[in-house]
C-alpha cells in the first residue's frame, strides 16, 4: 500500500469510481473493455502522498497540458473492464502525477497499471476546462446502448433536433442537461482529433455524443455525471421504445419546456 490508509476522502471518492464503473456495467454500457474513467483527485491527496516516487519511467504526452502541472488523478487502465474496476479499482487503474512542465505523466500508486488509451484525450479536456476557469473534475465516457442508436439516424446527428428531441421526451432530461448535447461526427476511438472536436463542444456543453460510438461526460462529479448520462439515455429509451409500439412520440410542447427554466433556474 503506497496510500496512506486513513485518508478517509481519497478512500470514500475512489470508492465512488468504483460505484459508478459497477452502474456502467449493470447498465450495459461497458462491453468488454468499454468506456473509462478519470477523476482529478490533487485535493484528496495528503502532501506527502502528492510526493510519492513514480512507479515507472514518467511518460511523455504528445500534446502539453501545462494548465494541470503537477496535478493528480485516478485513471481506469487500458484493457481494463468496468466490471472489475467496480470490483478493485486499484488493480484496475491507477493514480498518474502530471510533471511540473506538463508535458509528461508519472504513475504513483498503487500498482503500474498503463492507463487508458484515451488517457491523452482525457487530459486535454481537464487542461482546456482548467483554462477556462471551469469546476471540473471528472471525464467519464462510456457506451449508452440506446443513444448510440440515435446517432445511426442522419436527422439525430443535428445537436439542436438530438437535444431538442432528448430535452422533450421527460423534463428531468431538460433540467438535468441544460446546456444540451453536442454532437462529433464519427472519429477513430482514442484519436487526437477526436478530442480536439470533443473541446470544441464541450466550450458549450458538459455532454457529448461521439457518432456510433458513445458518450463522454465532464463535471465537478462523478455521480452527477453518471446520472446525467443516465437522464439522457433514459430519454432515448422512450422514444424508442414509443417508436417501437408503432407511434411518433408527441413531446413535450416548447412552452412546456421553456417553463422549465424559471422554476428551475436553467
Ligand atoms: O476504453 O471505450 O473509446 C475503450 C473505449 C475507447
Ligand atoms: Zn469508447
Amino acid at each position: 500500500m503506497r496510500l496512506i490508509n486513513n485518508n478517509a476522502p481519497l478512500t470514500a471518492e475512489i470508492a465512488r469510481i468504483a460505484e459508478v464503473a459497477g452502474y456502467l456495467w449493470e447498465r450495459g454500457w461497458a462491453e468488454r473493455n468499454g468506456g473509462n474513467i478519470s477523476v482529478n483527485i490533487t485535493s484528496l491527496m495528503y502532501e506527502e502522498e502528492k510526493e510519492l516516487t513514480s512507479l515507472c519511467p514518467a511518460i511523455p504526452l504528445k500534446e502539453p497540458v501545462k494548465a494541470l502541472a503537477g496535478e493528480i488523478f485516478y485513471v481506469t487502465g487500458t484493457g481494463k473492464r468496468m466490471r472489475y474496476i467496480a470490483k478493485d479499482p486499484f488493480a484496475n487503474g491507477s493514480i498518474i502525477r502530471i510533471s511540473t512542465d506538463g508535458c509528461s505523466f508519472e504513475i504513483i500508486a498503487e500498482e503500474p497499471v498503463p492507463p487508458t488509451s484515451e488517457l491523452p484525450s482525457h487530459l486535454l479536456m481537464h487542461n482546456y476546462l482548467r483554462e477556462q476557469g471551469r469546476d471540473n473534475r471528472v471525464v467519464l465516457h462510456t457506451h449508452p446502448t440506446e443513444i448510440i442508436g440515435l446517432t445511426h439516424c442522419k436527422p439525430f446527428l443535428d445537436a439542436t433536433t438530438l437535444t431538442r428531441t432528448m430535452w422533450s421526451m421527460i423534463p428531468e432530461c431538460r433540467i438535468i442537461i441544460p446546456k444540451g448535447i453536442g454532437m462529433i461526427p464519427y472519429e477513430i476511438p482514442g484519436t487526437i482529433e477526436l478530442a480536439h472536436a470533443t473541446i470544441k463542444e464541450l466550450a458549450k456543453h458538459d455532454m457529448v455524443c461521439w457518432e456510433k460510438h458513445g458518450v463522454l461526460a465532464v463535471g465537478e462529479d462523478i455521480i452527477e455525471c453518471f446520472d446525467a448520462i443516465d437522464t439522457l439515455n433514459k430519454s432515448a429509451q422512450i422514444y424508442l421504445v414509443a417508436r417501437t409500439a408503432g407511434f411518433e412520440p408527441e413531446g413535450m410542447t416548447d412552452k412546456q419546456l421553456d417553463d422549465l427554466v424559471p422554476t428551475f433556474n436553467l
